[in-house]
Formats: structure tokens, sequence, C-alpha cells
């Protein structure tokens, strides 16, 4: 059994939002293309609480880009973005959320970020997504979205860690690439894991 994955394509993290990623919104028309090919869809959103401690704004005299220790754990600020019930936080429009069979909220807790779609980022807790799977005898997993050098690579990271055959469509993903290779870095760093690189159009149906 397989499934696909769609990490958190947003409108915060398409052109014109918080996070806004070069090109982010040129994903859509490659998952909605995916998304036919595939019986068990699943999503991963990003929704933060506004008073989560990942944006700069809630503290005091600190700007996105600032490291500080969150709850002992080192914490890049970011802009605030995607807020629970906000517009930058809903889903692309035109994208084709239709047969998304369940979609995981991760970052919902104040005290630590998750960028990993499965769990926080100090692996304390699930999101439910693994289990989920597990739980539908799903042994491949194709991931796809935003962004490739952050949400898609810890997604794709505890995937393989979790035991999964796990493909990334690497034209369906978009890099932030805050640091000039970052992009390539994400790549190598997957595949050398054993993630296996495909791109939309060779996906069977
Ligand atoms: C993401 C930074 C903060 C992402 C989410 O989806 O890549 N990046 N929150
Ligand atoms: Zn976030």
């Amino acid at each position: 059994m397989r499934a696909l994955i769609v990490v958190d394509i947003q409108n915060d993290f398409c052109p014109g939002g918080a996070l806004e990623i070069n090109g982010g919104n040129e994903v859509v028309p490659v998952a909605n293309e995916v998304i036919k090919k595939f019986d068990l869809i699943v999503a991963t959103q990003d929704w933060h609480p506004a008073n989560h401690g990942a944006f700069a704004a809630n503290h005091l005299w600190r700007r996105p880009g600032d490291v500080i220790q969150l709850n002992a754990r080192e914490q890049v600020l970011q802009h605030m973005h995607c807020v629970q019930g906000s517009f930058g936080a809903e889903f692309v429009q035109g994208l084709d959320t239709s047969n998304f069979e369940r979609v995981f909220v991760k970052g919902t807790d104040p005290a630590i970020d998750s960028y990993s779609g499965f769990f926080d980022n100090g692996h304390l807790r699930s999101t439910g997504l693994g289990e989920f799977l597990k739980q539908r005898g799903v042994r491949e997993v194709f991931i796809l979205g935003l962004a490739l050098d952050q949400c898609v690579k810890y997604t794709v990271l505890d995937a393989l860690e979790l035991g999964f055959a796990t493909f990334l469509i690497l034209d369906g993903c978009r890099p932030i690439n805050l640091q000039e290779g970052d992009s390539e870095q994400a790549v190598k760093e997957m595949t050398e894991k054993g993630a296996i690189i495909v791109s939309s159009t060779e996906i069977r149906a």
C-alpha cells in the first residue's frame, strides 16, 4: 500500500504570504496531477497558535532569524505565520483537497516547533500520521510540498526512520534557500538516508 503526503501547501508559504517561498504556488498543479494517481492521500498543515514561541513577535527585541533557546531547544525565530484559523494557514486555493483522507496539524504546542509532519522537533509527541499510515498498511510514502529544505526534509527523514520506503517528488517541492545551497544540501541529506528522488511524471497511477 502506498500513500501520498502533501506537506504544508498553505498561503503563508506562497508569494504574498508571511513566509513566502519563491514559486511556492507552482507546486499546486503538480500536486493536483499526482493526487489523481493515489488511493490514499493525507496532508500536513502548519497550524500555530498566535502565541507560539517560534514567532519573533512573541519575544521582546527579537527579530526573525534570531536564534533563541525555546525550552532548552535551539529555535530560529520566524515571522508570525500559519496562525490557526487565519487565511495564511489555509490550503492554497486551487489545491484539490477533496480526496484528503485526513489532515495532520503540526506546530500546535506554543512551547515547541514542528517541522516534520510526524513529530515535533524534539520527537516528544507524534501528530498521529505515522500511526495512521501503519494502521492503513502503508509501506511506501510519496512526499511533496513546502518547503523542500525545511518541513519536507524533516518529514522525509522521519518517514525513513519509521521504516517507510520514501519517495521524494522533487518537482512538487520548492525550497526556502535561506542560504545558498540549502536545497542541494537537503536533497543530499535525504538521499544519503535512503530517500528515492522521483519526478511527478514518472509516478504510475
Ligand atoms: C515551515 C518554517 C516554519 C515549512 C513551517 O512548512 O517548511 N517552515 N514552519
Ligand atoms: Zn511553522
